[in-house]
């Protein structure tokens, strides 16, 4: 007989395209139905069939202190009752900029906007408006949402589904994109060299999270960081995923490095729709309706989503101790899958940084987009799927890092590893 889950997903795609609203939730590299979720709690998620799942997606990255966080249901529930939006100004967007401005160094002026797409594309605009030059770098495997601009060798779902040119993108568009393999510094000298005094932005993820979690190689940031100032060129750090989860000034503070402009997705919200885009005040100023560089939005700064992430940052503001444990439990996964997987007997690559981590199934080092996408992918979706039936709930892609919150008990990762050995001896 069916599960509920698979009933769902039948009907699902008679409506919504491919049966989901996000591409990289409908199975289709990993294969086998989604899993249709109806509420979590904690730790824990709960399927639409009753089964519960260890999460280590955390709604690809804000369930930072677990899902319906006490504080922040009861600040919804309570302000929820004077509407759910106004279209008009509230005082929350200004304790929600000063929160933010006093967390995170080197911004000055911050702007709401619904999602971490926006906050990229809106970034990315203001830098070419600020410095009157078209063409940005990306770097391969690097994900800035679904904006044109960054649909060019993306990371994410465009990877998982191994897109390569995605239809709908424009070639005008796509040109002024200019790739560089991640930890690459001198694949980044040469492209802006070969376009001197056209290059307005470099944006990168400070640890990418959309091929596996990455990490910057030794000096790689700090280059970047050079090459910007020396060019004038707009550096763009997007802390959609690792703003306010790496540290509370996330990878600027964490990595000590001051990128020009910052941008945040779903964290700030507490996993609610939003996201925001800041920096200097001499950039920041440029942006409507102080400058012409237009940029709107009739749900940015939404009292719902705003009360959410006020309440869930003023925790993370408090209570630094948090990153600490998040850390020392993610250190503690690590070892332990290390153990696990060295017994197991077959190369095996462990990335983590922070509460950001990923297996990947390789006998070479994990350091950017080519290594990731030569790791054996196959093999991860077998342990994928071992893991799934035994109720721990990974990223259904090897191309997506997993994200610990602040809820997993040490009982919970050594189910989880105890799950992995059994995995292991299943899929060998
Ligand atoms: N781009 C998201 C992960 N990096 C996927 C989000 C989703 O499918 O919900």
């Amino acid at each position: 007989m069916n599960t509920r889950s698979q009933q769902l997903f039948e009907r699902a795609q008679r409506s919504i395209p491919g049966g989901v609203n996000s591409p990289v939730r409908a199975f289709k590299s990993v294969g086998g139905t989604p899993v249709f979720m109806k509420s979590a709690k904690g730790a824990y998620l709960y399927d639409e069939d009753g089964n519960k799942y260890i999460d280590y997606i955390a709604s690809w990255g804000p369930m930072i202190l677990g899902h319906a966080y006490e504080p922040v249901v009861k600040a919804i529930q309570e302000k929820v009752q004077y509407s759910t939006s106004f279209g008009a100004p509230t005082a929350l967007e200004i304790d929600m900029a000063e929160l933010i401005i006093s967390m995170v160094p080197n911004v000055d002026l911050i702007r709401m906007v619904s999602s971490g797409t926006e906050a990229c594309m809106s970034a990315v605009r203001l830098a070419r408006g600020y410095t009157q030059r078209n063409k940005i770098i990306k770097f391969e495997g690097n994900y800035h949402g679904h904006a044109d601009p960054f649909l060019v060798k993306a990371g994410s779902g465009v990877a998982t589904f191994n897109i390569q040119t995605v239809p709908g993108v424009t070639g005008g568009v796509s040109n002024d994109t200019l790739t560089a393999p991640y930890n690459d510094i001198q694949a980044v000298k040469k492209l802006v060299a070969e376009n001197k005094n056209e290059i307005a932005a470099i944006i990168v993820e400070p640890v990418a999270g959309n091929m596996g979690c990455i990490l910057p190689a030794p000096g790689f940031l700090e280059s970047l960081r050079a090459i910007c100032t020396e060019e004038k060129i707009v550096f763009i750090f997007d802390e959609v995923m690792t703003g306010f989860r790496l540290a509370a000034g996330g990878a600027q503070e964490k990595l000590n490095i001051q990128a020009d402009l910052v941008t945040y997705g779903k964290v700030i919200g507490a996993g609610m729709p939003v996201g925001a885009f800041g920096g200097k005040a001499e950039i920041m100023q440029h942006i409507a309706p102080l400058g012409n560089v237009y940029q709107a939005g009739t749900l940015s700064g939404n009292p719902i989503a705003m009360i959410a992430g006020f309440t869930l940052l003023t925790e993370l503001k408090n209570n630094p101790a948090i990153y600490k444990e998040l850390e020392e439990k993610t250190v503690y996964l690590k070892n332990e899958l290390q153990n696990a997987l060295t017994s197991w007997g077959q190369p095996f690559i462990i990335n983590q940084f922070g509460s950001m981590i990923s297996v990947h199934f390789s006998d070479h080092p994990v350091t950017d987009f080519a290594s990731a996408a030569s790791a054996n992918n196959e093999m991860f979706k077998k342990y994928f799927h071992a893991m799934l039936s035994k109720g721990i709930y990974l990223p259904p892609s090897a191309f997506e890092s997993w994200f610990l919150n602040n809820a997993l008990t040490y009982a919970d990762l050594d189910e989880t590893i105890e799950k992995t050995a059994k995995s292991l001896r299943e899929i060998a």
